[in-house]
């Protein structure tokens, strides 16, 4: 394999380095609470994005230099992107990755010809997979790109449609198999509308749920064990997404029965976009008990777009590593960097630098929430204001064997209640104390 990156193995030198290639915070085998780093973080970088984002937006072409890339839709094309690829996971200690079959192999004129170039390409991922000891995170079918999509894929009007739709994700689904992929994840892009007067919104939705009870029987079928995840987004490109926010995905996954066959990926620009703090969506699905995954990203306040920016704030990787340690860890999931360098970081040692950026975050991210925890300050302050429930009382209204009448009495009984204080900003000072 030719070298395509004139750049060493990044290697972790600690906080006083002043090396723009090197790991300040991220110690693939120090451990942190019994576990090593990597195992912890199971960091994964997302083909789409660092190998297939030009950096094209709605106001300009790519501006992404890709030497390697002859912009051709050739196989020859598609398995030297591998090349490059699996040589930059190697230099920057990813273990894992993650696909769109769209973005590792070209569309050709029929469904039998685009399955056969995905073969040839996901034939050449398991060889390089066994050669570098490396992962698939996770797969999943792009039923979002195509105009054929532009109406939604599992939501479309058209059987037709919903037909293609199913044919990708059955291959897709295959294909992750095939590589030992840890999960499978349905992100709706397209699957919401633009607007309600051309809609049949509860039509949609059943078909939805049918979609995705096939891809379940599939996944019986074939014998593939890991998670399914359901990926939240609120809107863009639709008006509407249906897979809005955790809550609404967990009413959707109850309502039709899915709720055993489907963890959630939860993305951090989905969740501001959905009006919410990451924070706020982890717990919605930990405490449901299907947190599976992160898309580790990162928006600009305020800016109302998906802008996929690499994760680099303290606070933020500190919320999102609590909230995982909290859960007792990833099992099947982990740390998706779905997230592009800007337009004007142009050249490849720029994706070197983002994703050092953003593991060198989560590192310390994952200190910080560990040192929080192992404190133990916050969480005793939590149980501790809650301790009027500790109560015969309190049990049996817990156990929903109470009743208004005795709460009444018991009102009555006890008169005006003692308060104490929430001590928001003790709190929110006492973590800046690990940061
Ligand atoms: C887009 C989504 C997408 C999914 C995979 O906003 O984040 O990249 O992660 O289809
Ligand atoms: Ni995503
Ligand atoms: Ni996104």
């Amino acid at each position: 394999m030719s070298e395509y990156f004139d750049i060493p193995q990044i290697q972790y030198e600690g906080p006083k380095s002043r090396n723009p290639l090197a790991f300040k915070q991220y110690n693939p085998d120090e451990v942190v609470g019994g576990k090593t780093m990597r195992e912890h973080l199971r960091f994964a970088s997302p083909f789409w994005h660092t190998m297939r984002g030009t950096g094209a937006d709605p106001f300009g072409q790519g501006t992404m230099q890709m030497p390697w890339d002859d912009g051709s839709d050739s196989i020859d094309n598609a398995l030297r992107r591998v090349d490059v690829f699996f040589e930059f996971l190697n230099k920057c200690q990813i273990d894992f990755y993650c696909w769109h079959d769209r973005d590792i192999a070209p569309e050709r004129g029929t469904i039998p010809e685009s399955h056969a170039a995905l073969d040839e390409v996901v034939t050449y991922l398991e060889s390089m997979q066994k050669n570098h000891g490396k992962k698939l995170l996770w797969g999943t079918a792009c039923l979002f790109a195509h105009p054929r999509y532009g109406q939604g894929g599992a939501t479309s009007p058209n059987l037709g449609v919903y037909a293609y739709g199913a044919a990708q994700v059955r291959k897709a689904l295959e294909c992750t198999h095939r590589l030992g992929g840890e999960g499978y994840t349905f992100w709706g892009g397209r699957e919401g509308y633009a607007t309600l007067i051309n809609t049949n919104m509860k039509k949609e939705l059943d078909h939805l749920a049918a979609f995705l009870h096939m891809a379940v029987d599939y996944k019986k079928e074939i014998g593939f064990a890991g998670p399914f995840y359901i990926e939240p987004k609120p809107q863009e490109p639709t008006t509407h997404q249906y897979d809005s926010d955790s809550a609404a995905c967990l009413n959707f996954l109850r309502e039709y029965g899915l709720m055993e066959h489907f963890k959630l990926n939860i993305e951090t620009n989905h969740a501001t976009l959905a009006g919410h703090t990451m924070q706020h969506e982890l717990r919605v699905a930990a405490d449901a008990g299907i947190l599976g995954s992160i898309d580790a990203n990162d928006g600009t306040a305020n800016c109302g777009w998906d802008t996929d920016e690499f994760p680099t704030d303290l606070y933020l990787t500190s919320s999102v590593m609590y909230e995982v340690l909290r859960m007792g860890g990833f099992t099947t999931g982990g740390l998706n960097f779905d997230a592009k360098r800007r337009r004007d970081s142009f050249q490849p040692v720029d994706l070197f630098h983002a994703h050092i950026a953003g593991m060198d975050a989560f590192a310390r991210g994952l200190k910080i929430a560990h040192a929080i925890i192992e404190d133990g300050r916050l969480d005793e302050f939590v149980a501790k204001r809650y301790a009027t429930w500790d109560s015969d009382l309190g049990r049996k209204v817990e156990a929903g064997n109470a009743s208004l009448a005795e709460l009444e009495a018991y009102a009555i009984a006890q008169g005006e209640p003692e308060l104490h204080s929430g001590r928001q900003e003790l709190l929110e000072g006492l973590i800046n104390q690990f940061i």
